[in-house]
């Protein structure tokens, strides 16, 4: 049976009504008060840097009209080649820090900038509070600084496309999340079906194998569609692969940052029989961590390796290759063939979901019989001989 406790205030998804904007004013999220200072100083300098550009532009291609977003010609400059630089932002809805998903995005639009030169890049943290982030995206297409904005996670094309109207110029291109035919939009999203059920098979093997309760735990940051109905479903098919006894334990903290609930939860958990816990939720995972480290328990890391983290007690990483997919995304978008309009969904076989069975802290921490069923299962995704719909139906060939 599963168990959907949830813990204190409900997180809100569905975000609040777009506060109205004064749509030149630039207005750049903060994070913190020690970044303020520096970054009151970087919208000084951001704004002295954009009229000059903006007047030397105008100077270099007199003439070009300004379009709606009230950039026109002006956004790049002239290369060498003759190619206008394009200008790059990523807007990260949370903070990078903790989050390994939004590193991944971070570093992989990086390499593809410094790789393919001719474009500059920012990075802006939109901050936890999401009743926020669409007037900070809005404010970033007012700006009509940035030729692209990059983002990531399931709540962002809506508020986007939101955006996009507003502005048609202004172009996005969005990981984790899904959104179809808008042309000013490209969506990328990983098969979080699987990536949750080749969790949930390991998180059951060890489970079984200790001989404890058939019960594993889910600590999640907040409820949201991809939570509910993809991964906490995947995690529970992946278990019951194994044993149909087992059930899940689900708990939401209520935001992505606190370590100390996060440790508080984990631990009602463990008292309560959970033995293995997959924790989804930022920088509260370190507090479940600390609790199944603590309660004698285990862990199972999602989107990255995670075994360093603690060795002997993270026993398995479920990862996605969001850092190669930003990569691949951001070049195809500096080469000028980003297929606007798209939306597209990859998994295991085609290289962007996968298990870490490789390290050398998976093959210490757990046993040599454990690793051989999990690797059968993982060769069969794999190979493509099975795979799962996102709504869990499965497909062998
Ligand atoms: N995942 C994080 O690791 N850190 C975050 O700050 C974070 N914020 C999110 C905010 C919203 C509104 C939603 C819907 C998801 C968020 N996620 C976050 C989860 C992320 O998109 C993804 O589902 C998980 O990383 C699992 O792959």
């Amino acid at each position: 049976m599963l168990d959907t406790r949830k813990a204190h205030e409900k997180a809100h998804y569905s975000l609040p009504e777009v506060l109205s904007q004064t749509l030149n004013s630039p207005q750049l999220p903060l994070t913190s008060n020690s970044l303020r200072a520096s970054q009151s100083r970087r919208v000084f300098t951001c704004l002295l840097a954009s009229f000059l550009l903006l007047f030397s532009s105008v100077m270099t291609f007199a003439g070009g009209a300004a379009d709606s977003t009230g950039r026109g010609s002006t956004t790049g400059t002239a290369s060498q080649s003759g190619q206008k630089t394009k200008s790059l932002v990523i807007f990260v809805p949370g903070v990078v820090s903790g989050s390994p998903i939004y590193e991944m995005l971070v570093s992989g639009v990086k390499k593809a900038v410094d790789e393919k030169g001719g474009a500059n890049l920012k990075v802006v943290e939109g901050g936890f509070n999401q009743a926020e982030w669409e007037s900070k995206m809005t404010s970033l297409a007012a700006s009509g600084a940035y030729d692209l904005i990059i983002s990531s996670n399931p709540a962002m094309p809506a508020i986007c496309k939101a955006v996009a109207d507003k502005f048609p110029k202004q172009q996005f291109l969005l990981f984790d999340g899904q959104l179809a035919g808008n042309t000013q939009i490209y969506t990328l999203r990983y098969n979080q079906r699987e990536q949750a059920f080749l969790a949930g098979y390991l998180a059951a093997l060890v489970a079984k194998q200790s001989g404890s309760a058939k019960k594993l735990g889910l600590v999640a940051g907040q409820e949201y569609p991809a939570m509910n109905e993809i991964i906490l479903p995947g995690f529970l098919q992946g278990a019951r692969m194994v044993d149909s006894g087992f059930s899940v334990d689900f708990r939401v903290v209520g935001n992505w940052y606190d370590a100390a609930k996060g440790s508080d939860l984990a631990a009602s958990m463990i008292r309560e029989g959970a033995t293995v816990i997959l924790p989804i939720a930022g920088g509260a995972n370190q507090g479940v961590v600390q609790a199944a480290a603590d309660g004698n328990a285990k862990v199972v890391w999602f989107d990255v390796n995670g075994y360093s983290i603690k060795p002997g007690v993270v026993v398995g990483s479920a990862i996605l290759k969001q850092d190669r997919a930003a990569y691949e995304k951001t070049k195809l978008y500096l080469e000028g063939t980003l297929p606007f309009g798209k939306a597209e969904l990859v998994g295991v076989a085609d290289g962007y979901v996968d298990f870490i069975d490789d390290d050398p802290a998976y093959i210490a921490a757990v046993s040599e019989a454990v690793r051989k069923q999990q690797a059968e299962m993982v060769a069969q995704f794999r190979s493509g001989k099975f795979s799962l719909l996102e709504n869990g139906k499965e497909i062998r060939k």
